[in-house]
This record gives structure tokens, sequence and C-alpha cells, in this order.
């Protein structure tokens, strides 16, 4: 199931104005959730999966609710791709559901101004199989996403298709300005380097959202949170009064949705070319350790 997680997509994408315009995988309702405050109940939620080895608990976490933290740190110069990084998922499989977490993401301030380092929470599950029958191996997939070179602006992608051998693939993405509101790109794809398919009602909602002066998921402890539903997905987080403010309401075809049972991973991993929006630049290779710490983690009942 790791044979493609956010790994080699952008491989494919051989113009560089191409790939600030899409993401890679990092490889989503009921209103009741569970909360992982990463304390002694986490290990029998998450699986030991031997890629990801590097976990730590701390404690005495400045910014965390109850003082503890799970940090996930990527370490020098690692290999790029998810497998090259470190993170965890599920025991368990959810369908539907609010899914999150209360985190501060990878900071690579004072490091290269270009340096790649995504951190992620998001649902995945794939078997390669077609349940959805429409010629292409399904990929059921929903993330938040950050650059660490761009960190006030979110990533949330929507996947429910990619082949890993051929250029065939079905992902919404919709790239937000979380501390101006403005939505910089929302767009439904279907290969890389043709384009924008042509919007569908309910898949650009809302057009702008509530500003959050001085955001940075780099600097801030926040909650990242998406409900999940056969046909909606909502994305929110909270701003600095603890308002809730919706960051995308795709209410899209659901046929666009993920409606397979899913595990919920988060990880930090280095990619060596997936740029900030708007840049050209060839993302580098992080050479010092970089963090992000997850105070909470978000589950369906
Ligand atoms: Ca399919
Ligand atoms: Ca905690």
């Amino acid at each position: 199931m790791f044979g493609k997680i956010g790994g080699a997509v952008l491989a494919l994408v051989s113009s560089a104005v191409v790939s600030v315009l899409v993401s890679q995988p990092a490889m989503a309702a009921s209103a009741t959730s569970q909360t992982i405050a990463w304390n002694d109940l986490a290990p029998t939620l998450i699986h030991p999966n031997t890629d990801y080895t590097k976990l730590v608990t701390a404690t005495r976490v400045p910014g965390t609710v109850d003082g503890k933290a799970l940090k996930l740190t990527l370490p020098a110069n690692p290999e790029a791709g998810p497998r090259g990084g470190v993170g965890f998922e599920t025991a368990k499989a959810y369908k539907y559901g609010t899914f999150g977490s209360r985190m501060k993401t990878a900071d690579c301030t004072g490091q290269d101004a270009n340096t790649g380092v995504v951190s992620a929470a998001f649902t995945y599950s794939t078997d390669h199989a077609d349940t959805n029958g429409n010629g292409v191996a399904d990929n059921n997939e929903i993330d938040f996403e950050f650059l660490c070179a761009q960190p006030d602006v979110v990533w949330m992608t929507i996947w429910t298709d990619y082949s890993e051998t051929s250029n065939n693939l079905r992902s919404i993405s919709r790239v937000l300005n979380v501390r101006t509101g403005e939505v910089l790109y929302n767009c439904y794809i279907v290969s890389y380097g043709t384009g924008c398919q042509a919007p569908q009602p309910g898949e650009n909602l809302p057009a702008k959202t509530t500003p959050i002066p001085g955001f940075d998921a780099s600097k801030q402890f926040r909650s990242y949170k998406f409900d999940w539903s056969a046909n909606r997905v909502t994305f929110y987080t909270y701003d600095n009064q603890n308002r809730k403010v919706v960051l995308w309401d795709y209410r899209g075809p659901a046929d666009r949705i993920p409606q397979s049972p899913s595990l919920f991973m988060q990880n930090v991993w280095h990619s060596a070319n997936w740029a900030p929006y708007g840049s050209t630049a060839k993302p580098t290779t992080p050479t010092v350790p970089n963090t992000a710490v997850i105070d909470t983690t978000f589950l369906p009942q």
C-alpha cells in the first residue's frame, strides 16, 4: 500500500510550471470524534509499521493542551518521498467521519528558502482495484498538506484514482492562503499536464475564506479537521479566537469523493519536486532535522 503513497507522482511532471499546480498525494460525516492526546492510549491505535520507526513522544511540550506530544522528526538529508520520511498510520480503517490533528507543522525557518519538506494529515486506502469502475486504479485519499517553505498556505486534495503505470488519475485540489483567505487554486485533474477540468457545481466553496491574521502552520498549534461523508467533504480550522473557519466545503459530484474504508495517517517527508505555490524553484534537500509536533489526533468514534 505504500507503493505509491506520496512518492513518485510528480516524477511524471516535466514542467516546473505545472509542478506548482498539482499536489502530491501524501502518499474524510459524523460530528462525533475521539481525540488521541498522545498519552499511553495512543499505541493501541497505531499500527507499528516498519517503515515508520522514528516515533518519539515527549512531555512538557510548550503550546500543547496536555503537555504531551508526538514528535515526527525527519532526519537531515533524507531520501525523497514518504518512504524516506517519518509518520504513522492507524491500526483500523474508517469509512466516513471526522478526522484531523492539532499540530504544528515542520518549520524550516533559517534553512534554505526552497527547502522541500511536507507535513501531512490524511486518510488513505488503495488496493489498486477499480471498485469505482472507471478504468483507473482507485486511490482513496483526503489530504491536508503543508510545505515548510510556505507555511501560510494549505494544500487540500481529494483523490479517487491514481495509476502507477499511466498518466491517469482523478483528484481535486484546493490551495488556500489561510492568512488572507484567498483561494490560489481549485482544480480537478484527470492527468498531469492537461490542465483543469471544467468545475462542477459545489466544487469551489467558499469562494473566499475568513482570513486568519498571522496564520503560520509551522509556528502555531492549530487544529485541522475534515468531515468526510458520501457526498461532502468539509475541511476546517480555527481562528485566533477559536472560531471555526471552513477552508473548503466540497459538495461536488460524489464520484469524486472516496467511498472506501481508509486508514488515517500523519507524516513528514522530503519532496524534491513539489514547489510552493507560485514558485518554480526546485525544492532542496533539508540538511538539518525537521520536526512536526502532534498534540492530538482526531479520529471517528
Ligand atoms: Ca477507479
Ligand atoms: Ca497532547
